[in-house]
């Protein structure tokens, strides 16, 4: 039917999308930033770089069709990796010889400085943190429609955010009004934050629908996906810790590479490289702490948020830094720890980054997950690891992130003439349970069933307004709206109640779904307020008919969920085979609203932090720029048998930040994980003289790393 190249959309005038974070290059010039066009031209610069789009009847015909689309490369030297890019041996772009697209800074560098002048002990690491992707259930899909009636375009595409998708290719892109766009997402089918935003593929069906006169589809296959959707992490830390004589910790000091892609469209692709790296001081009592982080560009896809952003990077690089200054100083990690921890009765705690961790027991957390995971037991778990010649490691972490930050969110509650109620969520749920916790938050509230509540997210046109999933923001800032319009609601009942009691307002009072005149045995259910509502003719002047009701809430601060992670691997050492054998979490998500969904999110996120640790990564072939992790053959995901049974356990300290008490929770597994299980390949690696690996922990490279100390 057609086919389009960089060419044409550039010819249509479509927009990009553009960073709004504006930052400086190292010699201070400004960021230098280059925005996706959707399709290029001319020139691609990592391998799964759009450029033409064959539009045809059936999938065969298009990818017979694509297979003609006829490309003269001209090869060029390209840069992949992270460290060398940022060493500027090769230009992704001419105008950036040095590749380096700009440099965050957070903390004190002079009193950092001057921490590390009085330490008694310096202890100084390199972590490098893998380049991975979601890889979530169902790959990426859109259909493009276009109503020239209307002049107006339809979206169907499983995006985490629908109103911000729509308000960028309202705003950027189509340069046309929001009401001129819907977007609709149904069930996402997994999205971990790479779902987060505007794919090219959203454009380019909504554009190419009105150019043919009918709607487009394009379905991504597993081998696309992992070309082109966002990729994540992958950065390089030089870390410091200065101690003093007692071992207190006295400064934290860390360098970042982050590898970025090849281009900067929108502050996405910055994200991880600044939002969370405030809690790289994790949850220890540190005065002073600098960091600085390098934003570096290389001929690969783009990296933006992926299930924690920054968060399990953060967490990583302290908790490491911990167990290996506790290695070289010959201290018990976890003594190490107790001697630096925030403890209760410090909160509210401001950090060095500045940031105001408002509540939360961190060392309850830690000692009772030891407890759980049976720490003083383990030196006889390794002896018997021993007898049948494997080497046993016991891994620990404490974790904490920055999680529900202040923007907006919206809910709105709906009753019909029948007395039924739906709600309405401008967050998208994506896999997480929101059809549960949010009917369950108004069944609680209302005194209904929550299979009598209907529940609609992922449409812009009949939704308000949304903002959506990420940074586990959801429960909290959509909870509590949710929560306000159900006050509102029970207010407007009461006076529709009190009219139909013959009764004052005041008198009113409500509970469990009833509506009773104080000290009397008269009163209505909600549900009856609800149709009473409606009956126009019976309702007093002054009061509007009907029951419907919407609110939007803003914290005025993060929330900090923290909690604490140990786990045991076994290794073989003639395979470099490692085992997860146990895993245990204590976690402080504030009120728990749902135990059983809580308990679904921290193991999925503990399933991708092993995942990462041990087995996932996006590989580049260094020479050619070829991504060589490009099915499942090649990209190991985790499965059943690589976890094993996970215990969690709630220590719950409610925030005063919400009406629900609740912190975030949606990426609590991953910030832990990825320590925890490093720390015990490393605490049984140790054991044959290994005491430095980097992730994944692969058998191969661990067996590597076991044959080099042998040698040596
Ligand atoms: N919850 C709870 N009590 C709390 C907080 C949360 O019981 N105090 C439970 C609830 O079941 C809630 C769930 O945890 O539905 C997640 O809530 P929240 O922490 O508010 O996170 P969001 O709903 O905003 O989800 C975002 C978060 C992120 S950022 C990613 S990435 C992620 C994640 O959640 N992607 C997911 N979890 C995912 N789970 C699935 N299945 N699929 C994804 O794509």
């Amino acid at each position: 039917l057609a086919v389009y190249t960089g060419a044409d959309i550039a010819a249509a005038g479509l927009g990009t999308m553009t960073p709004a974070v504006q930052r400086k290059r190292p010699d201070g010039t400004p960021m230098f930033a280059r925005s996706h066009p959707g399709l290029v031209s001319g020139w691609v610069r990592y391998v799964g770089d759009p450029f033409a789009l064959v539009i045809a009847e059936s999938l065969m015909q298009a990818k017979d069709a694509a297979e003609l689309v006829a490309v003269e490369y001209h090869d060029l030297p390209s840069i992949t990796d992270t460290a060398q890019a940022a060493a500027g041996k090769e230009a992704v772009w001419p105008e950036c010889p040095d590749n380096i697209s700009n440099v965050f800074e957070a903390g004190d560098a002079v009193t950092t400085e001057a921490a590390f002048a009085r330490a008694a002990h310096i202890v100084r690491r390199r972590y490098v943190i893998s380049r991975v992707y979601a890889h979530f259930m169902e790959p990426r899909g859109v259909i493009g429609d276009y109503d020239p009636g209307e002049d107006r375009y339809t979206l169907y595409a499983d995006v985490q955010y629908p109103h911000r998708v729509r308000n960028a290719l309202a705003n950027k892109i189509f340069k046309i009004p929001e009401n001129k766009i819907r977007v609709i997402a149904g069930d996402v089918g997994g999205g971990f934050g790479t779902k987060g935003w505007q794919y090219p593929e959203h454009r380019l069906m909504l554009w190419a629908a009105k150019m043919l006169g009918r709607p487009v589809k394009w379905t991504c296959e597993r081998q696309e996906a992992i070309l082109a959707d966002e990729h994540a992490r992958d950065n390089i830390s030089e870390a410091e810790l200065a101690l003093d004589a007692d071992n207190r910790i006295l400064a934290l000091r860390v360098r970042t590479l982050a590898n970025v892609g090849a281009y900067v469209s929108s502050d996405r692709n910055l994200l991880a490289t600044f939002t969370n790296v405030s809690t790289l001081v994790g949850v220890y009592d540190i005065a002073a702490a600098h960091v600085h982080v390098s934003c570096v560009m290389s001929n690969s896809n783009g990296t933006a948020p992926y299930r924690g952003a920054g968060r399990p990077e953060a967490m990583y690089v302290i908790e490491r830094l911990l167990d290996d200054a506790a290695r070289e100083l010959n201290l018990d990690p976890i003594d190490l720890r107790r001697k630096n921890i925030i403890t209760a009765d410090a909160m509210p705690y401001k950090s060095a980054f500045g940031r105001t961790y408002d509540c939360g027991e961190f060392d309850v957390n830690m000692e009772r997950v030891l407890q759980l995971a049976d720490r003083g037991g383990f030196d006889a778990r390794r002896q018997d690891s021993g007898t049948r010649g494997k080497l046993r490691g016991f891994g620990f972490a404490n974790a904490i992130e920055k999680a529900a930050s202040p923007g907006l969110e919206f809910a709105e509650i709906r009753f019909n003439p029948s007395g039924s109620a739906m709600i309405l969520m401008g967050s998208k749920n994506q896999g997480q349970g929101h059809e549960t916790i949010f009917r369950q938050i108004v069944a609680e509230r209302f005194g209904i069933d929550p299979s009598e509540i209907q529940y609609i997210d992922g449409d812009t046109d009949r939704v308000a307004f949304g903002i959506g999933t990420n940074g586990s923001r959801s429960t909290v800032i959509g909870g509590t709206a949710l929560w306000q319009a159900a006050d509102k609601i029970i207010a407007k009942g009461k006076k529709v109640a009190a009219h139909f009691l013959e009764a004052d307002a005041q008198d009113i009072e409500f509970s469990n779904g009833l509506f009773t005149v104080a000290g009397t045995d008269r009163g209505m259910s909600l549900t009856e307020a609800a149709k009473s509502a409606f009956m126009h003719a019976k309702l007093p002047p002054g009061l509007e008919g009907g029951l419907f009701e919407t609110s939007t809430f803003s914290p005025t601060a993060e929330t900090y969920p923290n909690g604490a992670h140990a786990c045991e691997v076994e290794i073989d050492p003639d395979t470099g085979q490692v085992d997860l054998l146990s895993y245990a979490v204590v976690d402080d998500v504030g009120t728990v609203i749902n135990p059983v969904g809580l308990k679904g999110q921290i193991h999925g996120g503990i399933a991708q932090g092993v995942g990462q640790a041990l087995m996932e990564e996006v590989v580049y072939d260094r020479d050619s720029g070829q991504l060589l992790s490009g099915s499942f053959m090649d990209y190991t995901m985790p499965r059943a048998d690589t976890t094993c049974a996970i215990q969690v356990e709630s220590n719950p300290v409610p925030t005063k930040l919400n009406p629900l008490g609740a912190k975030g929770a949606g990426e609590a597994g991953t910030v832990g994980a990825l320590p925890a299980v490093m720390n015990a390949v490393l605490d049984a690696l140790a054991t044959v003289g290994v005491t430095e690996l980097d992730m994944p922990a692969t058998s191969e490279r661990v067996w590597q790393a076991i044959q080099g100390a042998k040698s040596e």
